[in-house]
């Protein structure tokens, strides 16, 4: 299991995965997947910047006090929580706008990449939630050599699977 130095408690969720329906797991489980791949603690977390706000707000502040370094958070439509998490945070947080049944994703795509100066979202592609589980890896990777040389190791792997499957 990755353990940063910092670390109190050693099983601490390093990254925070949350999404805004319990509908937008399916698309968010890359994100987890990518992450166990890594052997990198998280918890993933239905919370909604509409129809929980006093409960987001709450789980958002008190993250970092439990170890959290990264939320990733995914959301559909008027897609705030992004925005919303980052605001009750200075932690790195990262945006997966969900593909939506009305406007195919632009709607949530456009919430979550137009953030204000001074409030940054880290946003990935529609329905992009494995590429938050490594852009999340990455920033942890800044600090843990032994998580960076995984990446290293996942890149070349990737590489050698791509050039394997030329036609
Ligand atoms: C957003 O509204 C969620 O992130 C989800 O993508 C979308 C639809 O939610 P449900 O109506 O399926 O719960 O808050």
């Amino acid at each position: 299991m990755i353990v940063l130095s910092t670390e109190k408690n050693a099983s601490a969720p390093l990254v925070s995965i949350l999404m805004g329906s319990a509908s937008d797991a399916e698309i968010m489980e890359p994100a987890r997947q990518i992450l166990k791949e890594f052997d990198i603690p998280c918890e993933a977390k239905v919370l909604s910047a509409h129809r929980t706000p006093e409960q987001t707000m709450q789980y958002v502040k008190s993250a970092k006090e439990r170890g959290t370094k990264v939320f990733i958070a995914g959301a559909g439509g008027a897609a705030h929580l992004p925005g919303v998490v980052a605001a009750y945070t200075t932690l790195p947080v990262i945006g997966v706008p969900i593909k939506s049944k009305s406007l195919n994703g632009m709607d949530s795509l456009l919430s979550i990449v137009q953030m204000p100066a001074g409030i940054p979202v880290a946003t990935v592609a529609i329905d992009g939630a494995s590429n938050a589980g490594l852009l999340a890896i990455a920033m942890l990777a800044l600090s843990n050599a032994e998580l960076s040389k995984k990446l290293d190791a996942y890149r070349i792997k990737m590489q050698e699977k791509v050039l394997k499957s030329s036609v």
